[in-house]
């Protein structure tokens, strides 16, 4: 008996009842399961440009027609190179008519990233803007671009048989460990982790129709491309596209479009609680801010509290691999419940949640710090053609370990509470210390290095750089602008450290916690 108990795992479940889920459907239908009575109503605004829901979706079905045209069958992957646009949209759900898959890329990305992305990836074809076609360097590849409003001909989109289990996304993930790796999403964990927020009698993520959400962070993040496209699609709901960040255009954009909803990171948790310019604008259509990716500061919580006291502000907490979403504050429920400051949300509904010991690897109760762990049928696939990853990353009884340390309180409420995991985030960006590690060690100088995370109050975290050069006149700068070349802005190294040794453990492993305690303790010659 005794063993039994103490062997037996304590699993944590939403407070909302598991419900039928309707992940027999592929993706772009589910998204689209309003369009009957929606047909008319908002659904994409950019700028000038609006589309109902039936001009997204005859929109949808055109790009679809014209890629299928062009060679894209069931099985192939297209890369969409976009900032925040209608056509973004449009070509994601148009190939999973297709059957295709869709990998997301940063446009800001240099060649060097793009071309490793469509290599692993195997994409048939690209689609940009002209601005950003000379980055995509292979030859033989197909590029689409869409900086003029297209009229594709309204040809038949093929009928393509696409099974539950057939993939859908593609987006790229460090993970736990190692470099940028493709996350295989398929219809089932995508349509589950849209259906896990917003069906039942009470949705976990309330949205209606009359919202509009705002979508300024980067689609080809599986936040914004999740909880922003594919949620308020599936809701109905208008989505205001900005293409970048800035606070006045941005100010502006909610006060003309009344919107409703904000999903956001942390340092734009911080621009609109602390910007001056915030006063000269009305937001008071604001009902919802949910900030993910990153931690959100308590204090900076409270500040946005007080400056919008009618909005339900609360945490979305996600993974690329998760499908995405871990936790989601109960707060934005239908009916909602009470939360508490600087937690990270309940575990999502249909799914369940174990926090293990980090040395034992046996399950917690509540209130005990450990590893995060979920299991549900939203979680990825695996990585693509890496079976070593996949087996690092979920478990043989299917538990995805998400690297973060974080515990369960006596409401169900997840808090984090540290990284175990070797990611940067910078502004909820991922950041992959492998990736510049692999860059620094090609310099001719240096003979070994180690990148780690160091703390910064608006960023979150900025990369920093333990070196070991094998030439004296080896300096910081050199070796900042030596990465700085070849990635996009927010992987650059903010400091180089140049040091004698990397501190490893018997079997090669970089010892980052005593890096990061070396950072913390201001101990760096
Ligand atoms: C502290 O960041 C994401 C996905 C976030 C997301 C998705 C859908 C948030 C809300 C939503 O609705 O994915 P990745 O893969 O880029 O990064 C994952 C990591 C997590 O493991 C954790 O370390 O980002 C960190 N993270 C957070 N940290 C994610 N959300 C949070 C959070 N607080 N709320």
């Amino acid at each position: 008996e005794l063993n039994n108990i103490s062997s037996s795992t304590h699993i944590f479940r939403s407070k909302l009842p598991d419900i039928p889920l309707p992940n027999n459907m592929p993706l772009h239908k589910y998204c689209f399961l309003k369009l009957p009575e929606n047909a008319d109503r908002p659904c994409l605004i950019a700028g000038e440009r609006s589309y109902t829901y039936g001009e997204t979706h005859l929109a949808t079905r055109k790009v679809a027609a014209s890629m299928s045209k062009m060679g894209i069958q069931k099985g192939d992957a297209i890369m969409i190179l976009l900032p925040n646009s209608p056509e973004f949209v449009f070509y994601f759900m148009a190939a999973s008519m297709l059957g295709a898959i869709a990998t997301t890329a940063n446009p800001f990305y240099t060649a060097a990233e793009i071309s490793k992305q469509l290599a692993a990836s195997k994409a048939k074809l690209v689609v940009t803007r002209s601005a950003y076609v000379h980055k995509v360097g292979e030859k033989c590849l197909k590029v689409v671009t869409v900086d003029e409003p297209q009229d594709e001909s309204e040809s038949e989109v093929p009928e393509v048989d696409i099974w539950p289990e057939d993939p859908v996304a593609l987006p790229f993930s460090s993970g736990t460990t190692g470099l940028a790796k493709g996350v295989v999403l398929t219809h089932k964990s995508m349509v589950t982790s849209v259906a896990q927020q917003m069906e039942g009698e009470n949705p976990n993520l309330y949205l209606k129709e009359e919202d509009v959400v705002l979508c300024v962070l980067p689609l080809f993040h599986i936040f914004s491309m999740h909880s922003v496209m594919m949620c308020s699609l599936r809701a109905g709901s208008g989505i205001l596209l900005m293409e970048k960040f800035e606070i006045k255009g941005l100010l502006e954009g909610i006060e003309r479009h009344r919107v409703s909803v904000a999903m956001v990171v942390p340092p734009l948790v911080e621009a609109l609680a602390n910007n001056p310019a915030v006063e000269e604008y009305d937001l008071s259509s604001i009902r919802l801010i949910m900030s993910g990716a990153a931690p959100l500061g308590e204090q900076l919580e409270e500040v946005m509290r007080k400056r919008l006291p009618k909005a339900i502000l609360g945490q979305g907490y996600g993974m690329t691999e998760g499908g995405p979403v871990i936790g989601m504050c109960l707060g934005f429920a239908k009916y909602p419940y009470r939360t508490k400051r600087g937690s990270c949300g309940s575990v999502v509904r249909n799914a369940e949640m174990k926090v293990i010991d980090t040395e034992s690897g046996n399950s917690v109760g509540r209130k005990e710090a450990g590893e995060i762990c979920i299991r549900g049928p939203q979680i990825m696939k695996g990585y693509l053609n890496d079976e070593k990853a996949t087996k690092g990353a979920i478990d043989t009884e299917g538990w995805l370990h998400t690297g973060d340390i974080g515990y369960v309180d006596e409401d169900d409420e997840i808090f984090l509470i540290d990284r175990l995991k070797e990611l940067i985030k910078y502004k909820g960006f991922q950041v992959p210390p492998a990736e510049l590690e692999h860059l620094l060690i090609t310099h001719p100088s240096i003979s070994d290095a180690a990148v780690v995370p160091q703390n910064h109050h608006s960023a979150g975290q900025l990369p920093v750089a333990f070196v070991v050069a094998s030439q004296s006149h080896l300096t910081e700068q050199a070796v900042k602008d030596f990465i700085a070349k070849q990635v996009v802005f927010y992987k650059r190294l903010h400091k180089v450290y140049f040091v004698n040794a990397i501190p490893k453990s018997p079997t090669g492993k970089i010892l980052r916690k005593e890096l990061r305690a070396k950072l913390a303790s201001n101990d760096i010659e």
